[in-house]
């Protein structure tokens, strides 16, 4: 880092300025983490300076050796946490991995089905701002009006009529457990492929403590960066007979050169999720957001669908009087960091929302633990009940400044300057 101090002071300090408000803040958006240094180190490493187009040992460019390597183990490593028939380690991230899924399985003007983005669901589920909505005829499904979770019933009734050539099971704000052998059913009598997104759960599905989708699906998708707690990347698992296709889709159809140095990063996430401890980590994180699911409604909040089983939680701010916008801000003075989130049928616009989304894998990598979730939820409460009032709210980023300080982030990085 010195050194990038000496060439170029004001990236120096705007990485070190990130270091230091990763430090001081409670960061509870339920997609990001703390991936260990190992991760953050191969990500940096002059793997990225290599162009390997092609996948191992059929590469486009000389030189590929180390390439070969990296990706391999990154493949065998991933095998054995998700016990998927074919893996394709190379997606660049979320959205072009969940691309190549369809491009596999449907042409053009095709019918998707997925989970609508103010239910829970992803843009690239087909929303019509993406490529997703754009490119084929989208058939959205919605929780439950009063249960706010996913009513396979009238799933599979909208299936039938609409005859969709994939249903799309996942989600990026949906704190209940999703049932893929349910979708494979419903899949089966419409004739339909089943893709299932695992992003945001997915560490939690390499844990065993989330149903797996692989035997169900006919693609499954994954970010590596949420609660798996890899490098800002993707991953796809297939069954064999899409193995060709995903592969051409992912390289040439999408991109050109892999992305080396994450590869090497995904590898080294892999094998932490294979150690012991990963499974404890996961644990906690669920044990977190129960605790926080039980002080909220402790302090009177409303939890879209009633809690989580997952990572995330979603709270219904109406009856405070509080919109997921202002609640955001005012979190955020307090160094506090969340995101406003629509909650399902929800009154106000998607830029404003009723809701925020809560998520506890970043905390949970910092070391903190059911007591830690209880003192933040009413910190939280403190704020979002007296927004108006900055001593207050002064006061709660003093108590945030001091948990922060009693879980040090990343200490390994004060000795590379
Ligand atoms: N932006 C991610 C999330 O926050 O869930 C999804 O891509």
């Amino acid at each position: 880092m010195q050194l990038l101090k000496k060439a170029d002071p004001e990236i120096y300090e705007a990485i070190k300025s990130e270091l230091g408000r990763e430090r001081s803040n409670l960061e509870l958006i339920a997609s990001e983490n703390f991936p260990s240094i190992s991760v953050l180190l191969a990500q940096g490493s002059l793997m990225q300076n290599k162009y390997a187009e092609g996948y191992p040992h059929r590469r486009y460019y000389g030189g590929c050796e180390f390439m070969d390597r990296v990706e391999e183990l990154a493949i065998e490593r991933a095998k054995k946490i998700f016990s998927a028939e074919h893996i394709n380690v190379q997606p660049l991230s979320g959205v072009p991995a969940n691309m190549a899924a369809y491009f596999t399985l449907a042409n053009f003007g095709d019918t998707i089905m997925g989970l609508a983005l103010p239910h829970g669901g992803h843009l690239s589920h087909g929303h019509s701002v993406s490529f997703s909505g754009k490119w084929f005829k989208v058939v959205h499904y919605t929780v439950d009006q009063d249960t706010e979770v996913i009513n396979y019933t009238t799933l599979r009734e909208l299936a039938l009529q609409e005859k969709p050539k994939i249903i799309v099971s996942g989600a990026s704000a949906y704190p209940r457990t999703l049932y893929f052998d349910k979708f494979r059913e419903i899949c089966d009598e419409v004739g339909a492929y089943l893709v299932a997104d695992i992003s945001h759960i997915a560490g939690l599905v390499a844990a065993g403590l989330h149903p797996s989708p692989i035997p169900y699906s006919d693609i499954v998708t994954t970010t590596t960066h949420k609660t798996l707690r890899g490098p800002r990347s993707a991953i796809i698992m297939c069954k064999e007979k899409w193995a060709k296709d995903v592969d051409k889709w992912v390289f040439p159809g999408i991109h050109g050169g892999p992305h080396m140095h994450t590869i090497a990063a995904k590898a080294v996430c892999f094998k932490e999720a294979l150690e012991p401890e990963f499974k404890e980590y996961q644990l906690q994180v669920i044990k977190n957001a129960k605790s926080m699911e039980m002080e909220l409604k402790h302090l009177n909040y409303r939890l879209v669908a009633n809690g989580t089983d997952n990572h995330l939680l979603l709270v219904d701010l109406r009856s405070k009087g509080v919109t997921g916008k202002d609640a955001e801000e005012s979190l955020a003075r307090a160094n506090i960091t969340v995101n406003r989130n629509t909650i399902p049928y929800d009154p106000q616009k998607p830029f404003i929302a009723s809701g925020i989304r809560i998520g506890t894998p970043a905390l949970t990598s910092r070391g903190m633990k059911e007591q830690e979730m209880k003192k933040i939820c009413t910190l939280m409460d403190k704020v979002l009940t007296n927004i108006q009032s900055e001593q207050i709210i002064k006061n709660v980023k003093e108590e945030v400044n001091e948990l922060c300080n009693a879980f040090p982030l990343y200490p390994e990085l004060d000795n590379i300057g």
